[in-house]
């Protein structure tokens, strides 16, 4: 079963998997019975009178791939539903209250299956945990590890699942939308990942507790009442496997591109190359800062040879207020209809910032219309988060479901984006939509996202470039051109507040950016255009030093996202700015972190391009480290001679089929571009 090995194509091979219903539930085998799921089930958990109750039926009624379980508790019908159209068998399951009562639903599990194997070795299973937004941290973990959480409810709400606290058990993952696991010995993988993401939040979860290894695909259905005669139908659910090198990266690459065919994903954004001002002037921008940068980008021109821009973006400190995007404030004078003619003027695409679904508790639209937000069921509106940066103000969630909402979520975007000329919207605090209360629409988290989002694309109109930011990701496939894919970088590594509240995991700090740039890069071009958030090269005003800015470089540029830039223009060094060259002749290749199965951030990553291969190595320690790189790891032979330190232009040596880079920095990288010529499968 060990594939091709060539450096240009996939590393690792498909395993055909193939599902078949029986009495006892769903087989799932693959790969010579290297994968087996066996009697996996469906099952539903739901209340009745306020009492919850799990319902996996013992047995089913086998139809043409369909598993049928009638006659259940409480008048309920399980229908299993399999399709096998795509890269794998794929899964759903719904649920009919043929009851006499109401019946609250919890929890649609597609399937559920008590020591599935995955190749041959479980101590050595490495899982891959999404998480559920942006700023989520996402990592894989081992058998043995135990994942990490924020520890409050309420900080919980603006970077984690607020619903769902992860779990801490050792080995005990829960995956948001997608995962896969890897077995490291034997370099075989199962991927799963839901396909449909519009109606409800899916998780995958591996749950060693109790001695028994059970995995499970479950889908959120918030509590959602079914009166009597009414079914609900879970998202679909598809299973890929992959078997030798990379192979966990290969499964996830695959399940995802099959979520975005499904999910109709907008892929031609073409990664636009821009300018921020947030990671400079934060929120105290103004008019005349836009324009100074401006005027250093016209000399460069539209996708110029130094910055490759093709927008330039006025983020936070514009607006009157949050919530209150149509009015703006003082430091922008000419207002914002005529910044954008100013930018567009020169040549470039207008971006602009709000966050659609917050509002300050003192702001006219909260102030105005209360029966616009989202409640929780006693009545007092959901605080999304408290921002110290704007004031001592509590930052309330709307009602998405609200027509009136909608409506004026739609006037909103369409004044920025069609009247004034802004086609580039980023899209902020986009969790606030999702969080869980009262809405007088009803309904999931996920569909009152969706109608949020859905709201802003038809303001804004198709043309738009839609950029979500701490935005859960299913519901947003389809709707948006970019995502943000990790937490925001910062002037700085680290900071003690990200290491202890955020469990050195989540939330704002450059260290967690990298860990979701390298941990997400295969979301790029399969869901949307991965924002990997801003490169900052400036000497000045960070802490960042030169091997952190590099690391930060080398991630983006690598990685092949889009390259959006936060210094001030007119103040960066010629060597800075040759940093962002440097850094655009890295994009356009074909990314695998290789470590991604056995690190917490990835360290050792590969790009292949037509001609050459561009391969690095981190030491994301916090002391100086020698670093290695053997190519067998990479699958490939290098021809031994001397090459050049990207970074840094000094010489290195490849011999053996490795090459060693003494003294490499804390929080360093180096990378080394080989020709094609060079280099051999292995
Ligand atoms: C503007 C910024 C930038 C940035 C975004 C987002 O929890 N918080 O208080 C919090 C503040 C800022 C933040 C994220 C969280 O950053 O990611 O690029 O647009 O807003 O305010």
């Amino acid at each position: 079963m060990s594939g091709p090995r060539s450096v240009g194509d996939q590393w690792s091979s498909a395993v055909d998997l193939v599902a078949t219903p029986g009495p006892a539930g769903w087989d799932i085998l693959g790969g010579d019975g290297r994968i087996a799921l066996r009697r996996a089930v469906p099952s539903v958990r739901y209340r009745v009178d306020g009492t919850s109750h799990t319902w996996t039926p013992a047995g089913f009624d086998v139809g043409d791939a369909q598993l049928v379980a009638s006659g259940g508790p409480d008048g309920l019908t399980l229908r299993a539903t399999l399709e096998a159209d795509g890269a794998g068998p794929s899964l759903t399951v719904s649920c009919e209250n043929a009851g006499p009562v109401p019946v609250t639903l919890e929890r649609l599990t597609v399937l559920s299956v008590d020591e599935p194997r995955i190749g041959t070795e479980p101590g050595r299973w490495s899982t891959y945990r999404n998480g559920f937004q942006s700023w989520s941290g996402t990592r894989t973990l081992r058998a043995t590890d135990r994942d990490a959480d924020i520890p409050t409810e309420f900080l919980r709400r603006s970077t984690t699942d607020a619903r769902h606290r992860s779990p801490t058990a050792p080995g005990h993952v829960r995956s948001d939308m997608v995962s896969a696991i890897e077995d490291l010995d034997s370099g075989c993988a199962l991927g799963m990942g839901f396909l449909t993401t519009a109606r409800m939040f899916g998780y995958v979860e591996l749950d060693p507790r109790d001695g028994t290894r059970r995995l499970s695909a479950w889908c959120d259905a918030d509590d959602v009442v079914l009166a009597p005669g009414e079914s609900s139908t879970s998202e679909r659910l598809g299973l890929v496997a992959r078997s030798g090198l990379g192979a966990g990266s290969a499964a996830l690459e695959e399940v995802t591109a099959w979520t975005g065919r499904v999910m109709d994903a907008r892929l031609d954004g073409g990664h636009p190359g821009g300018w921020c001002s947030w990671y400079y002037y934060f929120h105290r921008v103004t008019e005349s800062d836009v324009m100074v940068n401006l005027g250093v980008l016209a000399e460069d021109g539209r996708d110029g040879p130094r910055f490759g821009c093709s927008y330039v973006m006025v983020d936070d400190g514009y607006q009157r207020g949050i919530g209150d995007w149509l009015r703006t404030n003082p430091t922008f004078p000419s207002g914002m209809a005529s910044v954008a003619s100013s930018i567009r003027g020169a040549g470039f695409d207008a971006g602009i910032w709000l966050a659609p679904f917050i509002v300050a508790h003192d702001s006219p639209v909260a102030v105005e219309h209360p029966d616009w937000l989202l409640r929780h069921p006693g009545g007092r509106p959901v605080v999304a988060l408290l921002n110290p940066a704007w004031g001592p103000r509590r930052l309330l969630a709307l009602d998405t479901t609200n027509p009136e909402v909608v409506a004026h979520l739609e006037e909103v975007a369409r004044t920025i984006s069609v009247d004034w000329g802004y086609r580039i919207l980023k899209l902020d605090f986009v969790f606030a939509a999702a969080l869980e209360g009262r809405r007088v629409g009803g309904g999931t988290r996920a569909e009152a996202l969706r109608a949020g989002l859905a709201a802003i694309r038809s303001g804004a109109g198709d043309d738009a470039f839609l950029l979500g930011c701490g935005s859960p990701l299913g519901p947003a496939i389809g709707l948006v051109d970019a995502m943000r894919i990790g937490a925001d970088v910062t002037p700085s590594w680290t900071s003690g507040a990200m290491q202890i509240v955020q469990r050195r995991l989540h939330g704002l700090s450059t260290e967690h950016a990298i860990r979701n740039i390298l941990t997400r890069a295969f979301m790029d071009g399969r869901l949307w255009d991965n924002d990997p958030d801003c490169l900052m090269v400036r000497a000045d005003d960070t802490r960042l030093t030169i091997d952190e800015v590099r690391t930060l470089a080398t991630a983006i540029g690598m990685t092949d996202g889009m390259a959006v830039l936060s210094d001030r223009l007119d103040r960066l060094p010629a060597d800075r700015a040759a940093m962002v060259e440097r850094t655009r002749a890295l994009t356009g290749g074909r990314f695998t972190a290789i470590d991604l199965f056995e690190e917490d951030i990835p360290t050792l990553l590969v790009s292949r391009h037509a001609d050459h291969v561009d391969v690095a190595r981190c030491n994301l320690s916090s002391d100086e480290r020698t670093a290695t790189i053997e190519f067998d790891e990479l699958g490939m032979d290098v021809a031994d001679g001397t090459y050049e330190e990207w970074w840094t232009g000094t010489p290195v040596d490849v011999a053996s089929n490795r090459v060693v880079f003494d003294a490499v920095p804390a929080h360093g990288t180096r990378l080394c571009r080989i020709p094609r010529a060079a280099v051999s499968p292995r």
